[in-house]
């Protein structure tokens, strides 16, 4: 899985209103309306502000990202809730935001990302959140996905998870991935639900509507790219050229972590 950077997330302050703006011309919502229109709910900024969530920095592993848990309270915080970021780190952290009443928890180590509700019993994991996140910002790009074709990938954990709510929507799925065994494992799970691709350069020229979710760099070149085309990329680093992202414009969907943390957030409600 890969473990973001400080400089991928380090703006995030200073770039959300931008970020935000962004989304409503691509999308027409913005942040917390996806994050919504994703769950079904249909939270104010009002009623969010009522709830506090304490973003808990994990030192275990590799340690802090610089600006991490700064972005992820930014993102909160902007769509209405209420948030603070612990003085202390780890299980002291976890100490200090129960002792301040927080209502939910997000923290991150290495290889999971988890938001919990501390009265309902209630978790979140950013993975699935991603995924759902991003499914969703494509079916808002293509008017629903209803019997339409969509490129899975990339088959981590968000790639995987993406297969599980593009069935949902009703698309026909195709995936790939360099590991013939993951393959195997999603044929495994979802059968004739799922197209195996083995070419994948070829695939791409075929499918309009793709979920890039590698954390390869120039997966995806210029000529794969027609005004038709339209990539939800919840892999980072994002898998465009550079002459893939011009031509793509603004049927583009990629960020590192605004998405996937806005959802997390409602769901964990
Ligand atoms: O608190 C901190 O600053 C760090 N412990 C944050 C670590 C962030 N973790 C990652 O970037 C991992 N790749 C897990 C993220 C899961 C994304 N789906």
């Amino acid at each position: 899985m890969t473990r973001l950077v400080s400089k991928q997330v380090i703006d995030i302050p200073d770039t959300i209103v931008a970020y935000d703006r962004q989304l409503s011309e691509k999308l027409g919502c913005n942040l917390l309306g996806l994050a919504n229109y994703t769950i079904g709910t249909n939270y104010t900024e009002e009623m969010l502000r009522q709830k506090k969530v304490a973003i808990i920095p994990i030192t275990t592993g590799q340690g802090l990202i610089g600006g991490f848990s700064e972005a992820v309270a930014e993102i909160l915080k902007f769509i209405g809730f209420e948030t603070f970021i612990t003085e202390q780190t780890d299980l002291s952290g976890i100490d200090e935001a129960y002792r301040r009443n927080a209502d939910l928890l997000f923290m991150a180590d290495d290889n999971t990302f988890l938001a919990l509700n501390l009265t309902k019993r209630k978790w979140v994991n950013n993975d699935q959140a991603t995924a759902k996140a991003y499914v969703s910002t494509l079916s808002k790009l293509s008017n629903g996905l209803k019997d339409k074709s969509v490129l899975v990938l990339g088959l981590g954990p968000i790639g995987s998870e993406s297969v599980k709510y593009l069935i949902k929507e009703g698309a026909t799925v195709g995936v790939y991935d360099l590991e013939a065994e993951k393959m195997e494992v999603i044929k495994e799970k979802y059968k004739s639900q799922v197209k195996l691709i083995e070419d994948s350069a070829s695939a791409l020229k075929d499918y309009q509507l793709i979920i890039e979710a590698t954390p390869a760099s120039d997966t995806i070149l210029a000529d794969c790219i027609d005004a038709q085309t339209f990539i939800a990329a919840p892999g980072v680093p994002l898998g465009l050229t550079r002459e893939a992202l011009d031509k793509v414009g603004s049927n583009l969907i990629h960020d590192p972590l605004q998405l996937g943390v806005a959802v997390m957030g409602l769901e964990a409600l």
